[in-house]
Parts: structure tokens; C-alpha cells; sequence
């Protein structure tokens, strides 16, 4: 089974092209039973009507805050919830609500689980994959932030970290919330920071990390983007304070974690 997560913060003109998209994709192309979860985030738009007339008609669990939470503690209940309703082989896809994910990449990212990887990155760096629409500072941020990740969390062959289309190994998210508990995704209020954490706490228990070709097609975006480029580089940097505090920092907890893989 397939868990497809979608985070949604006011996604109200989203849905109507991506959701039916999904629905096709998994029942005519794959062919392989799935189930959406999304976690409606305070919107103020009508983002949860929308989402409770597609209930009648696809495999859909709705997660709803009252208020908006932000992408951390969103991603954080979104897994959560994945957890507690998958089976151990089961897959986690997280795409975006903003139908700049195409659904076509999934087949990609599941190869590259069932080659024996814990998370399959969509990326936009190996080849076949690309990026279309994007403006030229977002280019410019998009690349900055990769090279930051790079230098500070480097995963070997790893080429595209910021990208939150991912498919990770249900079992894998299972011990890595048993693990970290409530400190999974630690910093909650630094916007995308923690597209990032993830990485890092999975890089923490030793996860297998593998890439597959994606396109991102950010000329299809309607919604504005949530992304606050101030707000995340913060996060990017006390990411690092956090990580290579030399008293008691994450990655001196690292080694008395016991590696996956070992
Ligand atoms: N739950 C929640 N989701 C958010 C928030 N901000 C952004 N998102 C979602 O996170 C995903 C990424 O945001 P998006 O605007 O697509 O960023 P961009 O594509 O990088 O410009 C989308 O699915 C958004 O709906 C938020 O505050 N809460
Ligand atoms: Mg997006």
C-alpha cells in the first residue's frame, strides 16, 4: 500500500487537477492500492470543504488543525498518522498541494525503495530530471540552499536535498519516531526547516537515501507559495548550531544511536 501525505495550507484551487490525477494514476498506471492522507492546516480558504466532498469519493483521511500549525508540526502528524495506519512494507509518498509534484515520478521513487533504499528523493539534479517556471532568484535560493546541505549534512552521492517530494519505508519512519519521540521534527516554527530535520534525523539512524529523476513543472503552481526564504534560512542555520554544538549536540547524540543497516 501507497500513503500518499499532502500537506494543505489554503490549496483551495489545487485540489480539482491534482487529487483526480493521483486517483488515475494509481488505479489505471500502477495499479497498486493507495490512501491519501491530508492534514488541512487552519486554512482560512475552503480547503476543508473541498477536501470532505472528495471523501465520498477517493481512500482519503483528513488530518485538520484549527489554527495554522506550519509545515513542521503538519509533516510531523501527517507521519504520525502514517504510522499508526500502515503495515511495515508499506511506502509514504509526501508531495506538495500545489500540483508541481507530478504523480508520474511516483514509479521512480517506489524502484528506488525496492532496490533497497529507505528514502527515495525526487530529484531535479540526476538525470532526467529538471526544473521548469521557476523564477530566476528562486533558482538562485533553490541552488544555495543545496549547497549548504550539502556542506553541512553531506549524504554520499546525494545531489537534491530541498525538494519535499520524497518516498520513505513506512517501517524506517515507524523506529525513527520511536527514536526521537517528540523531537522528530524539533524545530516546528522555522517554516520549511523541516524538509531538512527529517533528512538529518533519518541521516542520524542511518537510512539508505537513493534519487530518482523528477521534473518540477512550477509553471502549473496557482497557489502562492508558503515559502518565506527569510524564515527557513534561520532555520537552516540553527539547524547546524543544533546539530555540531560541540556540548551535547545532535550529532554527538548520533553515535550512541543504533544504525539501521549495521
Ligand atoms: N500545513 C501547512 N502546509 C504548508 C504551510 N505552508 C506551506 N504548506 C504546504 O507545503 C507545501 C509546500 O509549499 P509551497 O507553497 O508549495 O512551496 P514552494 O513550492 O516551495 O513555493 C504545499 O503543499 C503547501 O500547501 C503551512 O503553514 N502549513
Ligand atoms: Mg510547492
Amino acid at each position: 500500500m501507497i500513503f500518499i501525505l499532502l500537506p494543505a495550507y489554503n490549496e483551495e484551487v489545487s485540489f480539482d487537477a491534482l487529487l483526480p490525477k493521483i486517483d488515475n494514476y494509481f488505479k489505471n498506471e500502477l495499479q497498486i492500492p493507495y490512501h491519501l492522507i491530508i492534514c488541512d492546516d487552519g486554512s482560512t480558504d475552503s480547503t476543508l470543504e473541498i477536501l470532505k466532498s472528495y471523501q465520498e469519493k477517493l481512500p482519503l483521511t483528513i488530518i485538520h488543525h484549527k489554527i495554522n500549525r506550519g509545515l513542521g508540526e503538519t509533516s510531523r502528524d501527517l507521519f504520525e498518522k502514517a504510522v499508526e495506519i500502515s503495515e511495515k512494507d508499506d511506502i509514504f509518498i509526501r508531495m506538495d498541494c500545489d500540483d508541481t509534484h507530478e504523480p508520474e515520478f511516483i514509479k521512480g521513487m517506489i524502484d528506488k525503495i525496492h532496490e533497497g533504499n529507505d528514502v527515495a528523493i525526487a530529484s531535479r539534479f540526476v538525470e532526467g530530471g529538471s526544473q521548469e517556471g521557476l523564477e530566476g532568484y528562486r533558482k538562485i535560493l533553490s541552488l544555495l540552499a543545496n549547497k549548504f546541505m550539502k556542506l553541512f549534512f553531506p549524504i554520499k552521492g546525494l545531489k537534491e536535498y530541498s525538494s519535499g517530494f520524497r518516498a520513505y519505508r513506512a517501517d524506517v519512519m515507524k523506529i525513527v519516531i520511536n527514536t526521537y519521540g517528540n523531537n522528530f521534527i524539533q524545530l516546528k516554527g522555522l517554516g520549511f526547516t523541516c524538509t531538512l530535520e527529517k533528512m538529518v534525523k533519518l541521516k542520524m539512524i542511518g537510512a539508505k537515501f537513493g534519487e530518482a529523476p523528477f521534473v518540477l513543472r512550477y509553471q502549473k503552481k496557482m497557489s502562492d507559495s508558503k515559502m518565506v526564504a527569510s524564515v527557513t534560512t534561520l532555520g537552516y542555520i540553527i539547524l547546524v548550531i543544533l546539530y555540531y554544538w560541540p556540548f551535547g549536540g545532535w550529532r554527538s547524540q548520533a553515535k550512541k544511536i543504533t544504525k539501521l543497516h549495521s
